[in-house]
């Protein structure tokens, strides 16, 4: 996007023209909506962040029914534990959302895969690890193997989102030491690359760790904006999402380094739109 550009959709937004209209003029100079969108977004949103306003946040997030502080919800014939609920940063904690069988299956099939990964690894040198990110990883594609389908269905019910707009299961294993540092899920609207990946589905708007595994020791999700540590307790899973692409949603999170035995976990990201 040139400067000018740029300059245009603030200017657009600062004279009180409604972003329908600069939408419009966007899609008749041959931009894609989507594309579109996500354009304004970025622009509108870093000007709001630069001048120290607050980002108006999107209406329509993923969401699960705790209305009326249910314990326990019924998702698709499969019981789920309510274990924590938080408002600032939004953060569920669910008890018993994958069985056992459930968990160990998508170990076996993505074990294979991230020895493949290895293997590339080792042939570059393998001395480029990223010391943010420790851990391994591999995605399904959506609907990969019926797990996933199975999978997908129980999220998109539980959270009220429907199935195609999530991204495909990734997995990932940390063996000890491995870690994740503290980062948000969101893309950044401040980096170069971010509206080509959001030309694909749109922004993040929430993300569910599932925990495949519990670790002897270490190995929690942690938000450390809020002080709160999720234990890694296999079939658990901990849910957070975020109404915009910034900081002040607290969703600042990481997994702490795994101190003994192994963590595997899947994370299902979910997008504003469909994701192909
Ligand atoms: O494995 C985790 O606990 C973890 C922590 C932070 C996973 C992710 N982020 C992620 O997959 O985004
Ligand atoms: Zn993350």
């Amino acid at each position: 996007m040139t400067p000018e550009l740029r300059a245009w959709i603030v200017a657009q937004a600062e004279a009180g023209f409604p972003p329908e209209d600069c939408l419009a003029a966007l899609k008749n100079a041959g931009w894609p909506e989507g594309v579109a969108v996500d354009a304004m977004e970025t622009v509108l949103s870093e000007h709001l962040v630069a001048r120290g306003r607050p980002v108006p946040g999107r209406g329509h997030l993923p969401e699960p029914a705790l209305a009326h502080s249910p314990s326990r919800l019924v998702v698709d014939g499969h019981e789920v534990r309510v274990l924590l609920s938080m408002k600032l940063p939004r953060v569920v904690v669910f008890g018993g959302l994958l069985s056992d069988g459930e968990c160990d299956e998508l170990v076996a099939l993505s074990r294979q895969r991230l020895a493949r990964s290895e293997t590339v690894v080792i042939e570059t040198g393998g001395s480029e690890v990223n010391t943010a990110r420790t851990s391994e990883g591999m995605f399904f594609e959506r609907g990969e193997f019926d797990i996933c389908s199975r999978i997908e269905r129980r999220v998109g019910t539980l959270l009220n989102w429907p199935v195609d707009h999530g991204e495909g299961l990734q997995v990932l294993r940390y063996r000890p030491g491995a870690e994740y540092k503290p980062h948000y899920d969101y893309f950044d609207p401040a980096q170069p690359g971010t509206p080509t990946i959001l030309a694909r589905g749109g922004q993040r708007v929430g993300t569910l760790v599932m925990y495949l595994n519990s670790p002897d020791q270490g190995g929690a999700t942690t938000f450390p904006d809020v002080g709160l540590e999720v234990a890694p307790v296999k079939g658990n899973a901990v849910f957070f999402s975020y109404n915009a692409p910034h900081p002040s949603t607290r969703t600042l999170h990481g997994g702490a380094p795994v101190i003994a035995g192994e963590k595997w976990v899947a994370t299902k990201w979910l997008r504003e739109r469909v994701f192909r």
